[in-house]
């Protein structure tokens, strides 16, 4: 057993039973012109994460842990959107429109895909997901199971929507769950902390959070990488 010093207390874990769920780190959600800009919101807060979830992936292949990737998208007929998610909001372009990154949130467009700089590498998983958990109408559950997988370390936007939903619906399924502190966000800063405050709450109610380097050093059994001079 390893620990990774976390909040609300330390997080223990088997690294032979631990995987990685990068939640849908998309340009649809990232870039300009796609689902995350049309429902009116500011994106360039979630591209700031990037270069965190990059190092958080590539802490786990120097781990040798399996990395799962995940992308909200439906199919081109849109046979799995349900009526209530196409008609909600007032957004400027619906799912299944087309935009600057091709069809708004469909499986195959460009805008659908993860940010070329977290792109999966061979053997990582990716899944798509018509909901906002990760677990709902996917063979998730079976992956983890068939892995023997009991602990999970969690990053991806948004923060309260697709991560704290995947979360929950993990940790419902008796998966002790981590969630990297820098390596989510929101488009609202003040949803992101009440997301972290109320998953650790309550002694852990649904999960631990931590930094990326503390996350590293548990995985790594190493220093985090050294800091610039911040004077
Ligand atoms: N709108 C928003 O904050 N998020 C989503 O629609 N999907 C995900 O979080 N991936």
């Amino acid at each position: 057993m390893k620990t990774i010093a976390a909040q609300p207390f330390a997080f223990p874990f088997d690294p032979a039973h631990t995987a990685l769920i990068v939640i849908d780190m998309q340009r649809d959600f990232i870039e300009p012109g796609g689902f995350g800009a049309a429902l009116g919101n500011d994106v360039t807060l979630l591209k700031k994460i990037v270069p965190t979830v990059a190092r958080l992936i590539e802490t786990f292949r120097t781990a040798g842990l399996p990395i799962i990737h995940t992308r909200e998208c439906h199919k081109p007929d849109l046979s799995d959107l349900p009526a209530a998610k196409h008609r909600r909001g007032k957004p400027s372009m619906r799912i299944g429109d087309p935009g600057p990154m091709g069809r708004i949130l469909i499986s195959g467009e460009p805008g659908a895909d993860t940010v070329p700089e977290l792109a999966a590498a061979p053997g990582e998983i990716v899944l798509d997901k018509p909901g906002k958990g990760a677990f709902h109408a996917t063979p998730l559950g079976e992956i983890l199971a068939e892995k023997k997988i009991t602990h999970l370390v969690f990053a991806g936007v948004t923060t309260e929507v697709c991560v704290q939903t995947t979360m929950r619906e993990a940790n419902d399924r008796g998966f002790d769950c981590l969630l990297a502190e820098d390596g989510t966000e929101s488009y609202f800063p003040e949803f992101k902390k009440a997301a972290l405050d109320m998953i650790r709450a309550q002694g852990a109610i649904v999960g631990w959070t931590a930094t990326v380097d503390q996350i590293a050093q548990a995985l790594l059994d190493r220093d985090p990488p050294a800091r610039g001079r911040e004077d």
